[in-house]
């Protein structure tokens, strides 16, 4: 995927609402605008990367991309999960994530309970990879301490 790394931002809107929170995986979700803009080489699945919120600390991320076969939407949707505890919600502020790396793709499950422990799978291995040099330093990227509240996207 010649387009990774791939930084962009946007406001945080409300999902699905579908109490991903209460399974202890909250997704914060983009806009359209956001999913729209997204390369053709970015194929759908789960990818890993580095997230701010507001323009504070940059945390390890697991990202969603496509349409979620295990609920059959029938929109496409990009969901952040950032690898931190956060002390309150943070709907309408603006997320800067760089997306570095790509783990596998969507698929449908029989069971939520088989879903998740997909998820915490692939939380691992983000953790793991980001460690790594050629991921780690795109933590330091310029495009974290760039003013927040504009919005961009691209390579
Ligand atoms: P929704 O269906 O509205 O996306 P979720 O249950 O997926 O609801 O929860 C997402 C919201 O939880 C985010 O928009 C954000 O405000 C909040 N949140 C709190 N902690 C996190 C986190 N670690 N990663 C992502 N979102 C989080
Ligand atoms: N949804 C799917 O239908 N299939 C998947 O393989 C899948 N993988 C995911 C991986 C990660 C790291 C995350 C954060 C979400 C994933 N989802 C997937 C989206 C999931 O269905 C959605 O976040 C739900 O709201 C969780 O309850
Ligand atoms: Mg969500």
């Amino acid at each position: 995927m010649k387009s990774l790394p791939f930084f962009c931002r946007g406001k945080v809107i409300r999902g699905f609402g579908r109490g991903s929170k209460q399974l202890g995986i909250p997704t914060a979700n983009f806009p359209d605008s956001v999913v729209e803009h997204l390369p053709a080489d970015i194929s759908t699945g789960i990818y890993f990367g580095w997230a701010s919120v507001g323009g504070s600390d940059v945390h390890k991320m697991v990202m969603s991309i496509g349409w979620n076969p295990y609920y059959k939407n029938t929109k496409k949707s990009m969901e952040t999960h950032i690898i931190h505890t956060f002390k309150e919600d943070f709907y309408r502020e603006t997320l800067s994530v760089a997306i570095v790396g790509y783990i596998r793709p969507e698929r449908g499950f029989d069971s939520l309970g088989s879903l998740i422990t997909a998820i915490r799978t692939d939380i691992e291995e983000a953790k793991e990879q980001l460690d790594l040099p050629e991921y780690s330093e795109l933590r330091e990227d310029n495009f974290f301490t760039a003013e927040s509240s504009q919005i961009m996207n691209g390579h």
